[in-house]
């Protein structure tokens, strides 16, 4: 029967938006990525996106609903190793599963819009924009220390390394849900200086295959998005229509911090500064680089400038450009820069090596040493740092291993607090102490004096952001549209020459591109002359930075979208995903939009209005996953069940728990109303006469038609499955009383059918097809109600609640069917459900005043 009715949509094109319309309703899931086969967060999922985008076409929206597939990725170059199959194979039966299984369950899709990442009339757009960013100077070059995955063996972006704690607490991390869990290591990550962080044991493992992640310095390609640091930590105060849990871990990720930028004097005795090595600054400083070899200064990034007196040292990270030239002059120091270098964070520890450089303390003159270490970031503030071991944890920790000094500038205001530097520095705020003329200050007042009267010490902002790292060592990805010449330097393929095809796909150990002579081989397009393509792919998710926008005009053949229509349908009216892309995805869609808009291809900067982070589906308690084996195949339990049970399980942003019985719960409500309609069909129209449940129940009727509307509006799908839930029910008891199958009665289940289409639309095809034998419902418009009830629906939300008050003092259970019902339609029903209650506490009537008197007692 679905299959049928599956037939009848796809012969009518139901789905197909007319390509004229300009502004449509852009419902959207989130692409599943081709892994093998459709697994239950899928279904929830499109589910959501699928009733939403049904009950907007039944509202009378031009509704765009596409789907297609983000189908570049290591587990195909995995699976074809494992397999000695090539991952372009792999990936086109793993498409052709997964269509079928969305098919099978009857998601409602524009399927003519279909989009799939990994073939050339896709990706060629990759490499077109990949120019484009180039052009506007929004992609560097980079030497640069980054996380290797020596399983995967690729380098991994920033965000796709996860900590864990090293004795790995799983069911704490599971009970904060995965999104909270990762802010919590994130904001750890960025305050080692608690105590509790400190010592905690923290293992840094690849997202994919949970691999210790390890460092190589390699050559690499990024996509400038901390160019957008500020606007878009900024711009997330606009998204009110996101879950404030993603706004905050984008916030938290992004880390903007205010401080200020203190500029120290270097010096160092041999042969002075070396020549700055003709490198550009590194772009993944926030353009906040600190040295600057010409005029010997380094600046350090600080957020608590009143402790400057304590500062007792300085330090650099092995990746800061002074750190280079001070490795090139000494070869102690080049080696431990090296080694720090291919190295994992926390075998870095607080491992440093002092130089024979010096700072001046630009307030005392004093001549502070100058110390390459590993804890100290490269790619936050500037790079450097003013060792102040007294006040902050991890200079206390350094200076402790390297017997520095260690020397108080704050103490508490409270006398009684004790302080042992020795053992711990004291971080708080306080007053200052052997701080020349701001002895005595308050800690905040001395920050902002120092600001006004150094000239060295200036405010500064800074953010944890780093670039994207989108280089890939691997096969199965878009090529990058580079060719490395030893005359020319890179030189990016012309426009007319892409795609950059991949070649055919070799078995090896390494990068199969590099090994691939005929792939790798070529001329400069600028010389002529034998150069070197790029083997290096791009990060699957430059492929899904913007897939959203060719689904507006997916076979345009001359630009990657149509621009006018991308600023008329942007941003996408829904987006529904799981909160594991709350930093990956989410952020780097927000950057391409921005990217995109500066280089003058679009006018909207934010990509999505309203975004549903859809919650966990748990088994036993934990998130149902395949490595866990506690898997329900969707097509398990039939697909409309299946469909139904996610949506009436929970709200979207809630996990809920998938337990037999539960499901049961919406496999009944689909037999009820089956059943319902046959037997109506069956029987036939019979009429007898109750007046008092005609009105009744057509009120009802029409309140549940607006509450339904009121519920799909909110994507509250549980609470509308209820209403529809009890309309059956009361549809049932009507018919129980008085059998009338009158026309009121046949309104009911139509109303039922059409309510229920957004998330069972095979059954409300079904129903609607029994009791109209014509049309579909899926272009059926929304049901109207025949009178207004929005002062019935408060009225009767009263009664109800009233009901519920007078529980108390008599049995309401008590209260039968035509005397609840009287109640509700009744204009005097306050002082009835009084009587009623005097009446069943008594067992004795009472009247009048009295009657009044005792509802008032009971509060009613
Ligand atoms: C001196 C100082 C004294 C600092 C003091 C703090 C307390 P939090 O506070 O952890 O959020 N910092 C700056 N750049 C760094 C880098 N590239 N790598 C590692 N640490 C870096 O972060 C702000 C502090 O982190 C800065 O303020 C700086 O140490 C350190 F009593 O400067 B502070
Ligand atoms: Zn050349």
């Amino acid at each position: 029967m679905q299959e049928f009715w599956q037939y009848v949509w796809e012969r009518d094109e139901v789905y197909e938006l007319d390509p004229d319309v300009d502004d449509p309703t852009y419902v959207l899931g989130m692409f599943p990525y081709t892994s093998g086969t459709l697994h239950m967060g899928h279904v929830r999922n499109y589910a959501i996106t699928d009733a939403h985008a049904r009950y907007r076409r039944m509202c009378g929206d031009d509704v765009l609903h596409p789907m297609g597939w983000d189908a570049f990725g290591l587990p195909a170059e995995n699976a074809a190793y494992e397999r000695a199959s090539d991952p372009e194979s792999w990936t086109q039966a793993c498409i052709r599963r997964m269509r079928e299984e969305l098919e099978t369950m009857g998601f409602g899709y524009d399927w003519s819009r279909e989009i799939t990442t990994c073939e050339p009339d896709y990706y060629q757009w990759n490499q077109w924009l990949f120019k484009r960013l180039y052009e506007a100077g929004l992609v560097e070059y980079e030497a640069a220390s980054v996380n290797w995955c020596p399983d995967c063996e690729t380098v991994l972006a920033e965000a796709q390394v996860e900590e864990r704690e090293a004795e790995r607490s799983e069911a704490a991390t599971r009970a904060n849900g995965e999104a909270e869990g990762r802010e919590v290591e994130r904001s750890e990550t960025s305050d080692g200086a608690s105590g509790e962080a400190a010592s905690r044991e923290v293992e840094r493992v690849c997202w994919r295959c949970e691999t210790p992640v390890g460092r190589r310095e390699l050559d690499q390609w990024f996509f400038a998005i901390t160019d957008y640091a500020e606007e878009l930590h900024d711009a997330l105060e606009g998204l009110e229509e996101w879950p404030e849990g993603v706004r905050e871990i984008q916030r938290n990720w992004i880390g903007r911090q205010e401080g200020v930028r203190i500029a120290f004097e270097v010096s160092e005795p041999h042969d002075g500064l070396a020549e700055p090595s003709g490198d550009e600054a590194d772009p993944r400083g926030n353009g906040t680089q600190g040295s600057d070899a010409a005029d010997g200064t380094v600046d350090v990034f600080s957020t608590r400038p009143e402790t400057i007196y304590g500062a007792t040292y300085l330090a650099v990270s092995p990746g800061q450009d002074l750190a280079r030239e001070l490795a090139d002059a000494d070869e102690a120091v080049r080696e431990y820069v090296e080694t720090v270098r291919e190295r994992p964070p926390e075998a870095v520890g607080f491992s440093g090596i002092a130089t024979d450089a010096t700072a001046v303390h630009p307030l005392t003159g004093e001549e502070l040493p100058v110390y390459v270490a590993g804890y100290v970031l490269e790619d936050v503030g500037t790079g450097a740092v003013m060792g102040v071991p007294a006040h902050n944890e991890r200079d206390h920790a350094f200076a402790s291993e390297h017997g520095l000094p260690i020397e108080s500038v704050i103490t508490p205001k409270d006398a009684t607090v004790d302080v042992d530097l020795e053992d711990e520095p004291y971080t708080g705020e306080g007053i200052l102490e052997a701080s020349g003329e701001y002895d005595g200050l308050e800690s905040e007042t001395a920050r902002e004096r120092l600001l006004a009267d150094v000239a060295a010490i200036e405010e500064d902002v800074t953010y944890r952001l780093r670039d994207w790292l989108i280089s890939r060592q691997r096969y199965w990805g878009t090529p990058i549209p580079v060719v490395h010449c030893d005359d020319c330097g890179h030189v990016p393929v012309p426009d007319e020459e892409l795609p950059v095809e991949l070649p055919e796909f070799v078995h090896t150990t390494g990068n199969p591109l590099a090994e691939h002579e005929s792939f790798r081989h070529t001329e400069c397009p600028d010389c002529g002359g034998p150069a070197e393509r790029e083997t290096d792919t791009m990060d699957t998710f430059v492929d899904s930075s913007w897939y959203f926008l060719r689904f507006l005009s997916p076979d345009l053949e001359d630009a990657p979208f149509d621009a006018e229509l991308a600023n008329d349908a942007l941003p996408i009216d829904v987006y529904v995903g799981g909160d594991e892309h709350a930093v990956l995805h989410l952020l780097y869609i927000r950057f391409m939009m921005r990217a995109l808009a500066d280089i003058g291809l679009l006018e909207v900067r934010e990509p999505v209005e309203r975004l549903i982070s859809q919650g966990t589906v748990l088994y036993d308690g934990e998130k149902m996953s395949t490595s866990k084996g506690n898997v329900v195949a969707p097509l398990e339990y039939g697909a409309e069940t299946t469909r139904l049970f996610v949506l009436s399980a929970a709200h979207p942003e809630q996990d809920f728990e998938w337990t037999a019985n539960n499901v049961r719960g919406a496999y009944d409500l689909q037999q009820t109303l089956y059943g319902m309609a046959t037997e109506f069909v069956d029987e036939g129209q019979t009429r007898v006469e109750s007046e008092i449940h005609d009105e009744f129940v057509a009120r009802e009727i029409d309140r549940t038609i607006a509450a339904v509307a009121d519920e799909y509006e909110r994507f509250r799908f549980h609470r509308a499955a209820t209403e529809i839930q009890e309309l059956a029910r009361l549809l049932r008891r009507y018919r129980a009383y008085d059998r009338p199958h009158g026309e009121i009665y046949r309104r009911g289940l139509l109303t039922l059918a059409a309510l229920i289409a957004p998330m069972a639309p095979h059954l409300a095809e079904e129903l609607w097809n029994k009791l109209r034998g014509d049309g579909l419902v899926v272009e059926a418009d929304w049901p109207e109600p025949e009178a207004d009830v929005a002062d019935y629906a408060t009225e009767r939300r009263f009664v109800e609640t009233t009901l519920e008050d007078v529980r108390d003092i008599v049995d309401v259970a008590a209260i039968d069917e035509p005397a609840r019902i009287e109640l509700v339609v009744a204009p005097e029903w306050k002082y009835r459900v009084a009587e009623l209650a005097a009446d069943r506490a008594d067992d004795e009537p009472i009247e009048g005043d009295a009657i009044v008197e005792r509802a008032q007692t009971a509060g009613i």
